[in-house]
């Protein structure tokens, strides 16, 4: 039976509807049809038909003298998911992969499951073995669906033809509504290669349960008795404080959300994913909180008395020990989109379920109507001082190059305008710490899963989407490795990514957890591969700028060429390896045992007590 919604009006809106196409070329022209710029991936013997389609679509294309849709061609896939992802998290809009069968699929598996864990829309095309040949150890197959089906938000492996062009739009719809994420189409060549009548139109029916449940979710409105309440506890609260994660990002609601604070002048804190909801220069900006938060939005977080939880999940770099988490918050109210968060770990008195934005605009209506707004005079005042005794701070006299430092020059000149994307270690907690971001989208980082070689492949994905944007990759010198093969690829289509590689001869991250928790013993970190000449490798990839910068007198003049350079620049930096991040809270612990270092002040003594072996990670 063929559960494609079937069509009440003659499907002849669409230029294309009942025109004769094979399976691949109806894919290509879904992904055109929902407005996708470029596309990423690899090919290979199962996915060749789509991309045999992709060339025709786009000789077609230029032969009309109309868009094309550029594929752009990684070394490995795993960058193709990472440069979706880098288009997607930069824009709002879906990214898309398209990759052949067994090892392009699963090389796919971590920017699936990045996406996932980061809630970041994202459609990846998968070829696959002929029906007839699944489930025979066929030349490269791989069981996607099972694969995949534990990473991703949704998998579907397409055994119908009739349903494929309602498939690709359905994996559409799925990736970018409700909490957004990464859906797989795995597609037997077959089914490919099978001849039908495209429809332009149509959604497959069996996400119809899902379809309900969405517009049901996104059709919920604050009552007057949840607004009554919020503002009962609002009215009470002294210290009022919004901890705002990345789904205020993903929620479009970074507007509504600058309203609310500065309608009653509530500050906020940001999740790394949250970075970018609020102009880190406004007054009530307290930037980053959490495990290397800032010692003032720590701070705040510990005094606030009602703390505003605005599509944030309370995971444990920001509440490492929930239960101290918070402590004086008299009570915690939760806002999100997805039921699973609410309770999930922190207890909270108040919690609506539904689209941020909306809410958020529901509490703006509402406070235009209180006559009186609480004051928050003296809160303000203990945040200013807070702010002014405990800034962000580092060894300024020392003669090696400090990272912070260099990463203020990049800042200083980019006035929290470019897009920065980074690795996983010191150096992304460093750029979540010191660099400014005006807007959201301009923060590309892999938050929950934490992956190493994120950081180049989603600046070329950022710059593919925004060809006329500075995107900076603000890489560790173990992390480009994990990529490293990404380097060509932005000499080859002329993508002017800025690179920036913090080079601590290693994987400084894990040397500090060593050097705190594991008595110095540096297993394994000592023997990083010291040889690699990563000037002469980023030549050898065609980079027409690359230099090293190991003094503190040239960093001004080097850092600025290198931004101005019109094309791709890679920029090594020898920075003190023994530079730490700070503000550190101990893992599994309170924020009372916030660690500041020798460079940023602390309003008491640590209580730090011995992290327990199973937080150690
Ligand atoms: C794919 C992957 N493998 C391992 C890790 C664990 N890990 C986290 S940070 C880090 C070191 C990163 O080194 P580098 O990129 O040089 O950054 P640095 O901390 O030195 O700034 C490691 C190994 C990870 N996050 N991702
Ligand atoms: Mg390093």
């Amino acid at each position: 039976m063929n559960d494609t919604v079937k069509l009440t009006i003659p499907p002849l809106d669409h230029p294309l509807a009942g025109q004769k196409m094979t399976g691949a070329q109806m894919v290509v022209q879904a992904i055109a049809d929902e407005g996708v710029s470029a596309i990423f991936g690899y090919s290979g013997g199962a996915v060749l038909p789509c991309y045999d389609a992709v060339f025709l679509y786009n000789e077609e294309q230029a032969r009309q003298g109309r868009r094309q849709l550029p594929l752009i061609v990684p070394a490995n896939e795993q960058a193709a998911g990472f440069m979706a992802a880098g288009y997607s998290r930069s824009t709002g809009q879906v990214g898309v992969a398209l990759v052949t069968s067994g090892p392009g699929a699963t090389n796919m598996v971590t920017p699936v499951r990045d996406c996932t864990a980061d809630s970041i829309p994202m459609v990846v095309i998968c070829g696959q073995v002929p029906r007839a040949a699944i489930g025979t150890d066929a030349f490269q197959e791989a069981p996607i669906a099972s694969v995949m089906g534990a990473v991703a938000k949704h998998v579907f492996l397409v055994t119908d033809p009739e349903k494929l062009e309602g498939t690709i739009r359905a994996a559409f719809e799925l990736a970018r509504t409700g909490r957004p994420g990464p859906v797989v189409v795995d597609i037997p060549k077959d089914v490919q290669n099978w001849e039908g009548v495209y429809q332009g139109r149509g959604v497959s029916a069996s996400i119809g349960v899902y379809q309900r449940r969405t517009r049901e979710l996104a059709a919920r409105k604050l009552s007057q008795a949840q607004l009554d309440s919020f503002f009962a506890m609002l009215g009470k609260a002294k210290r009022p404080l919004i901890y705002a994660g990345g789904g205020v990002i993903h929620a479009g609601a970074s507007p509504e959300l600058r309203d609310f604070a500065d309608m009653f002048g509530i500050p906020v804190v940001t999740t790394l994913m949250g970075i970018g909801a609020v102009d880190t220069f406004a007054p009530l900006s307290l930037r980053m909180l959490g495990m290397h938060g800032a010692a003032f939005a720590n701070y705040a977080v510990e005094d606030c008395d009602f703390l505003i939880t605005l599509g944030a999940r309370f995971d444990d770099r920001v509440a490492g020990s929930p239960a101290k988490f918070a402590p004086r918050a008299r009570a915690i109210a939760q806002f999100d989109i997805d039921a699973a968060e609410i309770n999930k770990v922190k207890q909270v008195a108040w919690h609506h379920i539904g689209d941020l934005k909306d809410a958020l605009r529901s509490l703006v209506a509402q406070g235009r109507r209180l006559p009186q707004k609480p004051d928050l005079s003296a809160w303000h005042a203990e945040l200013g001082a807070l702010k002014r005794d405990y800034p962000m701070n580092f060894d300024r006299n020392s003669t090696l190059v400090q990272p912070y430092y260099v990463i203020e020059e990049i800042n200083r000149i980019t006035r929290g305008e470019a897009i920065i994307s980074t690795g996983v270690g010191q150096h992304q907690m460093w750029a979540a710490q010191y660099f400014d971001f005006r807007e959201p989208r301009q923060w590309l980082t892999s938050g929950s899963m934490g992956t190493m070689g994120f950081g180049l492949p989603a600046a070329l994905g950022a710059q593919v989407a925004n060809p006329e944007r500075l995107v900076i990759d603000i890489d560790g010198d173990a992390s480009i490795r994990m990529n490293m093969g990404e380097m060509e690829t932005a000499t080859t289509y002329n993508l002017p990514v800025k690179i920036c590689v913090l080079n601590n001869i290693g994987d400084g991250m894990v040397r500090q957890w060593q050097k705190l928790f594991f008595g110095g013993r540096m297993a394994s970190t000592d023997k990083s591969l010291h040889t690699k000449d990563f000037v002469k490798a980023a030549q050898a990839d065609g980079f027409r700028y690359a230099q090293r910068l190991s003094s503190n007198a040239d960093v001004t003049r080097v850092v600025s060429e290198w931004l101005a350079f019109n094309g791709p620049a890679f920029l090594e930096v020898m920075i003190d390896p023994d530079a730490g991040v700070y503000p550190m809270v101990p893992p599994g612990q309170g924020y009372d045992a916030m660690i500041t270092g020798d460079f940023i002040a602390a309003r008491k003594a640590a209580a730090v007590g011995k992290p327990s072996m199973s937080e150690m990670f």
